[in-house]
């Protein structure tokens, strides 16, 4: 089953709606058990990770154990139920991680399996699995796009100092795996702040994964954009949405569209400036965004944090000091030890990488 996680992984971000499935037929003919079908859901997200397990395996199915990362399939969608397929494949044994709360299958996706003889065994490293499903399942169980926030801090607790435009705390490994997150991310999400600060492209700049830049998000609710910025210059290319309130400059609004820029109205949390985010996000799982990643900067990840919109948190810990003028981080690790469970944590050169899984 870890292998099959790992497996699974090589999609993720990259099927659409679907999560991204893995499955390995196993059989052991006397000599220790050997893979016969691998199986991922296709970029997309069709066919079905099964689909293309079975069909690599062929007749050595038949008595076979297959390993998947999601309850299989009940319905019929534009391929038949993967589970009558593992029946009909005449697999003897299926070892599920995740439960599917897909309502098309939730249990039904077993019971197939059950009723056609298979002996079935759920739930095997189903938190492991379940993590890197978490944007599918979040959107199921929370009808919104699962969000992680991604911060780098200095040694001594700062994200930045203050007036001097965009300060490198990580190295070059760090920065190629944010990039990594962002190409597995459906958006990212920035504050206003933070593109007048730095004129970020906040495009995925990694050979060959240059054309998986995620869609950018601005919380610009008073439409202070300009035309000359990097995020204007390259709308035709990575498609750009300022989050704006409703009654905000009309020309240039209009101004912005014709370069490429499209809009999500906003409401905002009543006596601030602050955008609403909880409404936000529905209005952004409505429209199908399944993945979500803020970068910044220090009063947007304060406010993500304290609405409780935070389902995982990146904390990259570089050994640069700031000094005098620092700002703060929103959050600093002793802290996210207690609010959230620390999942990962990896050493890239002198930057160290943590990643926090929310508990609820
Ligand atoms: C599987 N194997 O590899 C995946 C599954 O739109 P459809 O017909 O593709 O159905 C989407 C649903 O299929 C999705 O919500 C989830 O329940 C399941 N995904 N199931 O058996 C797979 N990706
Ligand atoms: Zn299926």
């Amino acid at each position: 089953m870890a292998a099959a996680i790992r497996y699974a992984m090589r999609h993720s971000g990259l099927t659409g709606t679907n999560p991204s499935v893995a499955t390995l037929i196993v059989r052991d003919d006397g000599q220790g058990p050997r893979i016969v079908g691998r199986g991922i859901t296709a970029l997309g997200g069709r066919p079905h990770a099964e689909a293309k397990a079975l069909s690599e395996a062929g007749e050595k199915a038949r008595g076979a154990t297959a390993y998947v990362t999601l309850e299989p399939c009940a319905h019929h969608g534009r391929t038949p139920p993967c589970a009558e397929a593992l029946v009909a494949a005449g697999v003897a044994r299926v070892v599920s991680a995740a439960a599917d709360p897909d309502p098309r299958v939730d249990g039904k996706g077993h019971a197939i399996l059950q009723a056609g003889g298979l002996a079935v065994r759920p739930r095997v490293m189903a938190r492991e699995a379940a993590s890197d499903l978490a944007p599918y399942l979040a959107r199921h169980a929370k009808g919104r796009p699962h969000v992680t926030l991604k911060f780098a801090m200095s040694s001594d607790g700062c994200i930045g100092r203050e007036g001097s435009g965009q300060v490198f705390i990580t190295g070059p490994t760090a920065n190629r795996q944010t990039h990594l997150v962002r190409a597995r991310t459906d958006a990212i999400l920035v504050g206003m702040g933070t593109v007048t600060e730095d004129d970020p492209s906040l495009e995925c700049r990694l050979p060959g994964l240059a054309e998986r830049s995620p869609r950018r998000i601005i919380l610009d609710p008073d439409l202070r954009m300009e035309p000359g910025l990097q995020l204007v210059r390259t709308a035709r290319r990575t498609r750009t949405t300022l989050v704006t309130r409703a009654d905000a400059d009309r020309a240039k609004r209009v101004a912005l569209s014709d370069a490429g820029i499209d809009f999500v109205a906003c409401a905002m949390v009543p006596g601030t400036t602050r955008v609403a985010l909880p409404e936000l996000f529905e209005d952004l799982g409505a429209m199908g965004l399944q993945s979500v990643l803020v970068e910044g900067g220090a009063s947007v990840a304060a406010s993500f944090l304290e609405a409780g919109l935070v389902d995982r948190l990146i904390l990259v810990v570089g050994d640069l000091e700031i000094g005098p003028g620092g700002i703060a981080a929103p959050i600093l690790f002793a802290e996210a030890c207690e609010r959230f469970h620390l999942r990962e944590r990896l050493r890239f050169g002198a930057d160290r990488w943590f990643e926090f899984e929310s508990r609820n």
